[in-house]
């Protein structure tokens, strides 16, 4: 029997490729040489696609009439369009759960780089100035702070217990309250001025762009952190540099940018920015066990009809079984 057809759009961890070897055939779309003219030639067997951030729409859904799966690596799964997805049928999975505790150490980690101004420091030490003079005292510290986590998800609560395991107290944002003994503020500004971290966790799309802006961080205040793991859409990334540059407040801690790789200038000037090239799951292991969910997810549902990880817009095609 044929193996059920699977489309790699881009290049994906090496778990992907190894962990679908022998059960599918895998098309690597971005290794032809007309990915259009591949599209069309084989666009009635590719029942599934393997994806690892390239953008998916209802017009590239309407090239695939045989799709069933879309198999996201990732927990955000903002570049696909799940609400076409599901109107045309077709079950969009991603990676939950795998990465929380990875994606939450790198928000603390962000978070004392920013404080405490560690790569500055250790700037300062390569450079040879410790010889000639102390590294200057951090204007503030981790002591006594409050983390607003908007968000608070898995990622989220995994944030959340860190903090608290710094000391660090913590109240929420999230659309609905959820039974947690941490403090929940209704709205975004309520929270932003109660707090003076802000720690920012929620999916990225049309939902939450620029929900942290100009008004949000003033609320935030000079003494304020910003840290983002999320999405860079979730941050009006020029209202943010103004703020940085006007010391409006007092420091962010990036993980992820609006219009990634690229970084906003004025983010790269500023002295009060730490700044990661989206290495929140970078690591191996996480990355592994991310290729791991994407392969179980095909694997479910090519041999029993259901995925392991459905995304929410998937829901009643999951429930029907008839994705
Ligand atoms: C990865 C992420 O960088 O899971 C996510 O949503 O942003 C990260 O874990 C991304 O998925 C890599 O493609």
């Amino acid at each position: 029997m044929a193996l059920p057809t699977v489309l790699m759009p881009g290049p994906m961890n090496r778990s992907v490729p190894a962990g679908l070897d022998g059960r599918f055939e895998v098309i690597r779309l971005w290794e032809t040489d007309d990915p259009d003219a591949v599209l069309a030639e084989r666009a009635k067997d590719i029942v599934a696609v393997a994806n690892a951030g390239t953008p998916i729409d209802g017009a590239f859904l309407d090239r695939l009439p045989a799709l069933q799966l879309i198999a996201n690596f990732g927990v955000g799964y903002d570049k696909i369009d799940a609400n076409a997805a599901a109107d045309r049928g077709v079950v969009v999975t991603n990676t939950p759960g795998v990465l929380d505790d990875e994606v939450a150490d790198t928000a603390l980690g962000l978070l004392l780089m920013t404080v405490r101004q560690l790569p500055q420091a250790e700037r300062f030490l390569r450079a040879g100035h410790w010889q000639e003079r102390s590294y200057p005292l951090t204007p503030t510290t981790l002591r006594g702070r409050t983390m607003g986590v908007v968000g608070l998800g898995r990622i989220g609560e995994a944030i959340a217990h860190r903090a608290e395991a710094f000391g660090i107290s913590v109240a929420y944002h999230n659309r609905h309250r959820k039974d947690v003994a941490y403090r929940y503020y209704p709205t975004l500004l309520e929270l932003a001025t109660a707090v003076d971290i802000l720690t920012i966790v929620v999916p990225g799309g049309d939902e939450t762009k620029h929900l942290v802006n100009a008004e949000v961080l003033a609320a935030l205040g000079p003494d304020g952190i910003l840290i983002n793991v999320a999405r860079g859409s979730v941050v009006d990334e020029a209202a943010l540099v103004d703020a940085l540059r006007n010391k409006t407040i007092l420091g962010a801690g990036l993980d992820v940018f609006e219009h990634e790789p690229e970084v906003h200038p004025g983010l790269l000037e500023v002295d009060n920015a730490v700044l990661l090239p989206h290495v929140g799951s970078a690591s191996v292991p996480t990355r592994d066990a991310m290729g791991g969910l994407v392969v179980a997810n095909l694997v479910s549902w090519f041999d029993h009809g259901v995925p392991v990880t459905p995304v929410p817009e998937s829901a009643d095609l999951v429930r029907r079984g008839d994705g």
